[in-house]
């Protein structure tokens, strides 16, 4: 029996809140039987009283829900759409699961009309940034063969709400929009739309060229915007509610209207232009940046605020959640709250490129609702990015959006580390409700994955909660940033020199013996901070009342200057390292703690893993502070870990992975834990 059967095949049948059994001896679905959180379907509630409402509810709108008591007592799900029901539907699972008892009434309905995530997947089967095996997508099987991976795939995303889902890299191969594979792509829309999720593509800009061999993809051409237009009437024609379109355009060497001396919103609205008649949206990154710029963190807002108002409206600009790159800490990206007239959404990365790939286990939404959270003032205080994207500072909340870049692959645990299943699920709670906290979600993620046991979920909760600050502190304390090792991104490389300058540490760290630390205040640097409205930008501006979390992100500073702890720069930067390293540490004996309440297959795995995280602590330390120590000529407290290679061994070291990969845990520098 199907999940889908199982859901909504009996409606209006009546069960009360409890478990029963999927009839016909449904097993479970997942590949290794205690993958997902939606665990083994026989616990999904095989009917539960719901019901279509006959006067559409305007509360509600397309995919909320409420839920109530009648009068026997028995909980009834009612929603204007059968997507409204299967969400109500998981909700109540999810209360099952977790043992939570319906005090009242419930009235669910989600933040953003747009919750997609972006798969960075390739033709070849390759992941870019991916840590979890292959693709998912095995292209070279569909359309004849269908894995029920895709379908286990929709209804755990439908389980959480996401509702889109854009397949391809945005380093995007032409091919995808050719007819063979948009047979492919409908297969997969098909599995999806029953769970209420849409196909995106990315789109290769010079597709024109490359796929019909026109002469040029200026998008101001007449046969381009032809061909443009005959491409998504034919998408449209194989797969009808076809979402739209992701694109990176003019940027790390993608095409783009700019190689034909037209803009970001040239290019935009021409392929806005096609899609609009069939209500599909374009998602335009403003990732973009050149060379030669000395302060890649202020390109962004250089480039799209002249645009601001050109973007016709089903344009949106998708903004990373800082300004460089996916840092384990950024400040939130300025662009958010600088575009004024023009339709804005987020786009966070699941996969942890800077975060210890699929090694470290570190839980993001703290991370992400920072950024949401964080107020940018730009119409007084409350502008917060999520109000931005949620289109609540300027009066637009038709086009609501958050995207995240997926952490999923074919690896038997769906993301390469069984812990990080839980962002993939915060990702699609966030989205739908940006307020919910993080130990919530948290909570409820390990207790529908693991035991809702209380000796289980409080203390491995309270590590998660703890880990993204802790990688912060062991990778890039104060705001020090991008010292990572290239092209790969695992582990450290503060010295490395093998790319272009500004994909090269020194860029950003700027170690010299006067000090460290990029500087971007008004007076003396780059005044990135003007980016900023008041009153960040005098806070940002100013050391003595940055906050310590950036301080080397905004200033360049003494190795002996004074930090508001009393302590010299330099110590500051030892002693959190060593908060990090001691973190870390303590992840492995809380995990020990509560051994017996996880099967041994994943309580080894992850074990092993969070061995390897504190390791790494130390390798991170280690290279970082060597490396500064040549110009500081400054000691390792000695009440901190010493080190235990040296900075020659260090910088010999190669990991020899390429970016689709994540590093076996014994080719890594060997440490000795206390
Ligand atoms: O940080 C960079 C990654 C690239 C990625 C790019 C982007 C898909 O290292 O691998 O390319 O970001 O977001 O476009």
């Amino acid at each position: 029996m199907r999940i889908r059967e199982c859901l909504f095949g009996l409606s209006m049948a009546v069960l009360a809140m409890g478990f029963q059994s999927c009839a016909n001896g449904a097993r479970r679905e997942n590949r290794s039987g205690h993958d997902l959180w939606l665990g083994d379907i026989t616990s999904t509630p095989q009917a539960v009283n719901k019901s279509l409402l006959s006067e559409y509810d305007n509360k509600l709108g397309d995919e909320g829900f409420r839920i109530s008591r009648n009068d026997r007592g028995e909980s009834v799900i009612y929603a204007n759409t059968e997507a409204g029901l299967m969400y109500g539907t998981y909700h109540l699972k999810r209360l099952m699961d977790c043992n939570v008892k319906m005090t009242s009434d419930i009235l669910e309905v989600p933040a953003y009309k747009y919750r997609i995530l972006n798969h960075w997947d390739n033709p070849n089967g390759t992941v870019e940034r991916g840590y979890a095996g292959k693709s998912l997508w095995k292209w070279d099987e569909l359309p004849g063969q269908i894995r029920p991976e895709y379908e286990e795939y929709a209804r755990a995303n439908a389980s959480i709400g996401i509702n889109g889902t854009v397949l391809n890299n945005v380093n995007a191969d032409a091919r995808m929009l050719s007819r063979e594979y948009l047979e492919k792509v409908k297969v997969l829309a098909d599995i999806f739309r029953p769970y209420n999720i849409k196909v995106y593509l990315s789109l290769n800009f010079a597709a024109p060229k490359h796929l019909a061999g026109l002469q040029t993809s200026d998008p101001l051409d007449k046969d381009v915007i032809k061909w443009w237009n005959e491409k998504v009437a034919e998408i449209y024609s194989i797969i009808p509610d076809f979402g739209g379109f992701l694109v990176k355009a003019n940027s790390e060497g993608q095409s783009g209207p700019q190689d034909y001396g037209r803009t970001h919103a040239d290019g935009a609205n021409m392929i806005a232009d096609a899609v609009k008649p069939y209500g599909g949206i374009v998602m335009w990154r403003a990732f973009v940046y050149a060379a030669e710029s000395p302060d890649r963190a202020k390109q962004a807002v250089e480039e799209f605020m002249p645009l601001d108002g050109q973007f016709h409206d089903n344009v949106i600009i998708q903004i990373k959640n800082g300004p460089v790159d996916f840092q384990p800490r950024e400040p939130f990206s300025p662009l958010f709250g600088q575009l004024e007239h023009t339709n804005v959404m987020a786009e966070m990365q699941i996969t942890q490129e800077y975060l210890g790939h699929s090694n470290h286990m570190v839980y993001l939404h703290p991370m992400w609702k920072e950024c949401l959270d964080a107020d940018t003032y730009q119409k007084g205080e409350g502008s917060t990015v999520a109000a931005e994207t949620l289109g609540k500072v300027h009066g637009n909340t038709q086009w609501s959006a958050i995207a995240g870049v997926t952490n999923i692959g074919d690896s038997v645990n769906w993301c390469g580390h069984h812990m990080a299943q839980a962002n993939w699920y915060a990702f699609g709670r966030m989205a739908w409700d940006p307020d919910l906290s993080s130990e919530q979600i948290v909570k409820e993620w390990l207790a529908q994955t693991f035991t809702p046991q209380k000796k289980f979920v409080e203390p491995v909760a309270t590590m998660m909660l703890a880990s993204r600050e802790a990688c912060v502190k062991y990778e890039m304390p104060m705001g020090l940033h991008h010292t990572f090792k290239g092209p790969d991104h695992y582990g450290p490389g503060p010295w490395d020199r093998s790319s272009r300058p500004d994909w090269e540490p020194a860029y950003y760290h700027k170690a010299a013996a006067d000090g460290v630390g990029f500087d971007r205040t008004s007076k003396t640097g780059s005044n990135a901070v003007s980016q900023y409205h008041e009153p960040l930008r005098s806070l940002y501006d100013n050391a003595e009342t940055c906050p310590d979390n950036l301080i080397l992100w905004f200033h360049h500073l003494p190795w002996d200057y004074k930090m508001k702890s009393g302590r010299t720069l330099w110590d500051e930067l030892c002693y959190t390292f060593e908060d990090g390293i001691r973190e870390a540490r303590s992840f492995i004996r809380t995990w020990e703690s509560v051994e017996k309440y996880v099967d041994a297959y994943r309580y080894g795995q992850v074990h092993d893993k969070l061995v390897r995280q504190a390791k790494d602590a130390i390798w991170w330390r280690d290279a970082t502070m060597l490396y500064f120590q040549q110009y500081s000529n400054m000691d390792i407290p000695s009440d901190c870990t010493q080190p235990q290679h040296t900075l020659d061994e260090l910088r010999r070291f190669r990991l020899g992975i390429t970016n689709y990969e994540t590093p076996a845990l014994d080719k890594l520098p060997e440490y000795t834990l206390e």
